[in-house]
């Protein structure tokens, strides 16, 4: 990163995924990479988002503003990537299940990138052994509940936990948009128990409120909390890199206020970032929206931790 100007006062956000902190820190906050990309029913190069989101991070300084924290004040661990971007949905399933079972222990929180939405199956799976003590909250514009004939796909990863057992009243979909869900798939969520808060709900009320009464609600039922946040519940003119972005959806600000959010909460532990083709994106915007909300997740583990 020689070109880029370096100044002493200025910290960059990659050099804190790397390693360099503050001389005293607290909590620990672990980063996976899960380069699954086989499950994309439109074919994408989702292998290549965790990098692309560690480079986004070059853009971006350790401190928030609004709330006051600096990231560098939190220990993280980088894991590095997986080695499933040649994997099919199904060969992804055991790595990365044991790889979350793995990086949880002792960790504050994990945030893993994707990725496509296939590996938030998986990666539930690997949070906690008891399903019924899981609650999993999805930032998506899709309902993700579609036919379990055929292949796990990054359209069904919902579909397959519900017949693994979890609870639909132990899921809270945000964002879900008009014209890109069908009504079949819809009245599986209805019979489930799903709360579904369509994009309009989101645009009525504010996303803040929003993700305040999902993680309430869900922390009444559950001991974990599992955050699913796809990149396309953005609009689709700041996420050129999902293939499945509609006109219509969440601001960067919102999705990065939501993190913040979940990041705060104490019984949030994993909140992974999906559906990034970084061959698709458009002067960064994605990869930069998704690396803001990593550290924003960070800012609010910190507050979590206060
Ligand atoms: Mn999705």
């Amino acid at each position: 990163m020689s070109h880029l100007h370096e100044d002493k006062h200025w910290p960059r956000a990659h050099a804190w995924l790397a390693g360099e902190h503050a001389y005293s820190t607290q909590g620990l906050l672990r980063v996976l990479g899960a380069p699954v990309t086989l499950g994309s029913i439109t074919p994408s190069r989702c292998d290549l988002a965790p990098k692309a989101i560690r480079d986004a991070l070059t853009r971006f300084s350790t401190f928030d503003v609004a709330h006051g924290y600096d990231v560098r004040d939190l220990l993280v661990e980088d894991l590095g990537d997986l080695p499933v971007s040649n994997s099919s949905v199904e060969d992804a399933q055991q790595p990365i299940e044991q790889a979350l079972k793995g990086a949880i222990v002792s960790a504050d929180a994990v945030v893993v990138l994707g990725g496509d939405n296939a590996i938030t199956r998986p990666a539930l799976r690997g949070l906690h052994s008891n399903l019924k003590q899981c609650g999993l909250l999805t930032l998506d514009a899709h309902l993700d509940l579609r036919t379990l004939e055929g292949e796990l796909r990054n359209g069904n990863p919902v579909r397959a936990l519900l017949a693994d057992g979890l609870p639909g009243e132990n899921i809270v979909q945000i964002g879900i948009q008009a014209f890109a869900n069908s009504a079949a798939y819809f009245q599986i969520a209805e019979d489930a128990g799903i709360d579904i808060i369509p994009i309009e709900h989101v645009a009525e009320k504010g996303i803040e409120i929003i993700v305040e009464r999902a993680l309430h609600q869900l922390a009444r039922r559950v001991e974990v909390i599992y955050v699913d946040l796809d990149l396309d519940v953005m609009d689709r003119a700041f996420a050129p890199a999902t293939a499945g972005a509609r006109p219509g959806g969440l601001t960067p600000l919102d999705i990065r206020r939501a993190a913040y959010l979940c990041g705060a909460h104490p019984k949030v532990r994993v909140m992974d970032l999906v559906e990034i083709d970084p061959t698709r994106d458009s002067n960064d915007m994605t990869a930069m929206a998704a690396g803001a909300c990593l550290l924003s997740f960070a800012s609010g583990l910190l507050g979590r931790l206060q």
